[in-house]
Order: structure tokens, then sequence, then C-alpha cells
């Protein structure tokens, strides 16, 4: 980076002190963005920059839930409001025990980007708290959402800020979620929330598509060689709601998806993995994935380790931030990688970046890849406003419109920006153009 970027960098870090997710993520944007910035010295007049860092609103607060022994618990909720120059502020919730400032930071900040190459009117907005829902009732999931809505209800709404899941946050929780929201406000605010159920005002493809949606970018990159998914055998890991519709597509289209994994151990299936079976586990019995291999003789359980270095051309890393380091690419390598594409937000280290580019390997970051999940929040949200809702089939189909558009806006952009090919500085200099264009419309604020 140029002196006045690092300039800009140093800043944000003093300003950002203990926070090493949130200041990888700007690291990452800001790597991408000198050419640009050279070339449009007005966004450097605006101070586009320096403001896009700094979220225009963080909520921090106390959750209190008592657990079925009665005992009263506390976690702390987050929602941070990062960027409103493209709509409604948006993404995810995340429950998860590793939840903290620094976390839900960097998911916002990230999220402002992926929202604008998706070409819909979404800002960027994250929020969770450091509540585990591993092996808690059905009743203390309640209890907590309520106790959590009783709280974000006043911060947010459908033409204001609409969360949604992440890690931790599936239908289940949303369902609860939007019945406090209903219950405090007395509206249907259908737009307020999305991933509901559809039978309440849920799109339907929402479960599906964050995971169908990085399948098909990694189609998308492919026929950039011509090449297809049909035939290639594919590693994936994570056993949530990413990877299970990432499986599902890859072999719709034709790919064995031989691994998944939780953070307990992974799971090796040489013939494929059954899919029912998966959803049985995970989304049924919401067990373990060790669970998996238990009821299936020709898959491998792996305990404690993840699911790369198995003969694979394909890998979509779909559990969580730095998953991947420059060891486990080294693994990817010497089962064949010839492509990775983020299912997760930001699962590769800086290092195993640098490594996949040296290595001439085709990569796509999160932001891009796994932008399917909240374009389809937004379809969800059109259907809302519209009180209308539309087909399995028509809400596919304008997912594989809007996974085409982001993957060739990235690669347009990374032309622009001098670096063809380069999924991650196309991905980042288009987000940031949208946005900044848009932010210096707005005048300073
Ligand atoms: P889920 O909660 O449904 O599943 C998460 C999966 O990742 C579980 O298998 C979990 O295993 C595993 N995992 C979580 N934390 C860790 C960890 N520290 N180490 C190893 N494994 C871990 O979440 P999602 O599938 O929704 O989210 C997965 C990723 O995709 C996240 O990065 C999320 O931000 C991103 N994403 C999600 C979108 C969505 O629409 N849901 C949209 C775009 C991105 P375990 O049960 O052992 O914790
Ligand atoms: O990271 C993400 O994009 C999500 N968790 C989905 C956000 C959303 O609003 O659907």
């Amino acid at each position: 980076m140029d002196a006045s970027l690092e300039m800009i960098y140093d800043e944000m870090l003093q300003r950002n002190g203990e926070q090493p997710e949130f200041q990888q993520a700007v690291r990452e944007v800001m790597n991408s963005l000198e050419p640009i910035l050279v070339s449009h010295p007005h966004y450097t007049d605006a101070a586009i920059l320096e403001r896009i860092v700094e979220p225009e609103r963080q909520i921090m607060f106390r959750v209190a839930w008592q657990d079925d022994a009665g005992i009263t618990r506390v976690n702390r909720g987050y929602r941070v409001e990062f960027n409103s120059a493209l709509g409604p502020y948006k993404g995810g919730l995340r429950f998860h025990p590793t939840v903290n400032l620094s976390v839900i930071k960097f998911l916002g900040f990230e999220q402002i980007f992926k929202n604008a190459l998706t070409g819909q009117q979404i800002g960027g907005a994250k929020g969770g708290s450091d509540f585990d829902p591993h092996g808690k009732s059905d009743a203390e999931i309640m209890r907590f959402c309520q106790a959590f809505m009783t709280e974000l209800y006043r911060h947010i709404g459908p033409h204001t800020d609409v969360p949604a899941g992440d890690i931790g946050v599936g239908g289940r929780e949303i369902g609860y979620l939007y019945g406090q929201y209903k219950r405090i406000t007395n509206r249907f605010d259908a737009g307020v929330l999305t991933g509901k159920g559809i039978n309440w005002g849920g799109s339907l493809a929402r479960t599906e598509a964050t995971g169908y949606g990085t399948v098909l970018f990694a189609q998308n990159m492919l026929a950039t060689k011509g090449e297809v998914l049909e035939g290639k055998t594919v590693a994936i890991s994570g056993a949530g709601n990413v990877a299970i519709y990432a499986v599902e597509k890859a072999q719709q289209l034709g790919a064995k998806v031989v691994t998944v994994s939780d953070s307990s151990g992974s799971i090796y299936d040489p013939e494929g993995i059954d899919v029912a079976l998966l959803k049985d586990v995970k989304e049924v019995q919401r067990a373990r994935i060790s669970n998996y291999a238990q009821r299936r003789s020709s898959a491998e359980y792996r305990d404690g380790a993840k699911p790369w270095g198995v003969p694979a051309q394909i890998a979509l890393p779909c559990a969580t931030q730095n998953e991947v380091n420059a060891q486990d690419f080294a693994q990817m390598v010497k089962g064949g990688v010839e492509l990775i594409a983020e299912g997760a937000n930001m699962p590769l280290t800086h290092a195993a970046i640098e490594e996949a580019k040296a290595a001439k390997v085709l990569y796509a970051p999160g932001k891009a890849a796994n932008a399917g999940g909240v374009a389809t929040s937004a379809l969800e949200m059109q259907q809302n406003d519209g009180q209308t809702q539309w087909t399995f089939a028509k809400v596919e189909e304008k997912l594989e419109q809007i996974m085409a558009n982001i993957h060739d806006t990235c690669l347009e952009a990374s032309e622009q920006a001098g670096q063809p090919g380069d999924y991650q500085v196309g991905a980042n200099v288009a987000g940031f153009i949208k946005v900044a264009n848009a932010m210096i419309d707005q005048g300073i604020m």
C-alpha cells in the first residue's frame, strides 16, 4: 500500500486495537484499492476510506435469560450498522461463543461490499451474541431469542435494518425472533427479518441460496477455463446451512462431494456425501457430524481433522473465518486443488490467499462467492413488499442470474484495476466503487 493508504490504515489500527479480525478484513480490502484510488482522486478527497471503515452505529447490549434449571444467564448482544449508502442495513446474526466486537465488525465490513456486489439496494450490517446454542433445549433457544429481540427490536425495521441468519441462527431462531418482534411492536412487519418460514413470509430457496450460490459461482469460474463441474471431486468444510446446500447443488450439477466437517472432526465419504442423510443428521437430529459416519458404511470419521488433503479439484470452505491457513492450503494442493470458492466469510488467512494466487489456483472471496444468501434475502424483502410469493424455480433463476452478474462484475473490475482474473481485487474494487459513489452523492456524514 502507498504512504497515504498506510496512514489511513494506521489510524484505523489505533482506533480499533485488539480487533484482529476486523483489522484483517480492512487490510484485505485496502490492499486491492490502490490503483483505483490513484486513478480516481475524488475518493481520497471525499475521505471515503476513512469514513467507510467507521461503522455508522454500533450497539452492544445485555441479554439476560433463564436456563431450564431456572438459573439466570447473561450474554452480550451486538448489532453493528456499518453502512447505509445503498439501502437499509442488511446482514445476519451470529450466535457463537467466539462472537465479540471484532468478529461482528469484520462481518459487517465485508457485508457492505458483498451487498453492493449483489446489485440490490441493501446496506451492510451484522449482529449476534456470544451465546452458544450447542446443547441448549428448544425452550432455552426460544427464551434467549426473545430476550435478544427485546432489545434489538427498537433498532431494526423493514426500511431501517433487516437482520437474518448466520452461524447458529437458522429458521428456528428467526421464527422465535420474529414472534417477539411482532409481540412487542404489535406489527406484522414481514420485511423486518429474512430467512422466515415459507408459510409466513419467507422466500422459497432462501435456505438453499448461500450454498447453491457458492457452487454456481464456482461453475462460472470454471466456465472461463472451458470446464464444467460435472465429473469433478469436491471437498467441503462445515456441515451447517451453507455446507449442506453446497453439497446438494454440486451433486445436482454432476460433481462428487467427498467431505463435510464440524468443529470436532471431518467426514471422508469417497462414494459421495448422501445429502438426505446429512440433512437428517444436521437439520432434524441436530447431531454431531460423527453421527453421519455411524450411519453410512462408506464414510470414515476423522476425529479432530480438517477435511483437506483428500483428492479433490475443488475446495469450498463453508465453516468459519481463518479455517484455512497456509498448511491447510498445502494439504489442498496435495489433493490436487484447482479452484477455491469461499462459502464462509473470510475462511482463508491472508497467507493462504497469497499461496493460492502464487500457485495459480482459481480463488474467489466470500464477499462474491457467498453473496447468494443475502441476495436472496433481498428477494425475500421484495416479495414481502409486494405481498407475494414467487415459486422456487423463479427465485432460483434470479439467483443464477445474480451469481453470474457478480462473477462478471468481478472480472471486469479486476481488469479495470490492472489485475485481470483476480477475483479478490475485482470484488473489492467493484463493491467499493458502488458504495463510494453513493456516499459522495449523499454528502458528508
Ligand atoms: P451454521 O451454524 O449452519 O453451520 C456452521 C458450521 O460451521 C457447523 O458445521 C459448525 O460446526 C462449523 N463451525 C463453526 N465454527 C467453527 C469453528 N470455529 N471451527 C470449525 N468449524 C466451525 O452456519 P452457516 O452454514 O450459516 O455459516 C457458515 C459460514 O457461512 C459462516 O462463515 C457464515 O458467516 C457464512 N455465511 C452464511 C450465510 C447464510 O446465509 N447462512 C450467508 C453467507 C455466508 P459446529 O457445529 O461444530 O460448531
Ligand atoms: O454473511 C451473510 O451474507 C449472511 N449471513 C446472510 C445475510 C442476510 O441478510 O441474508
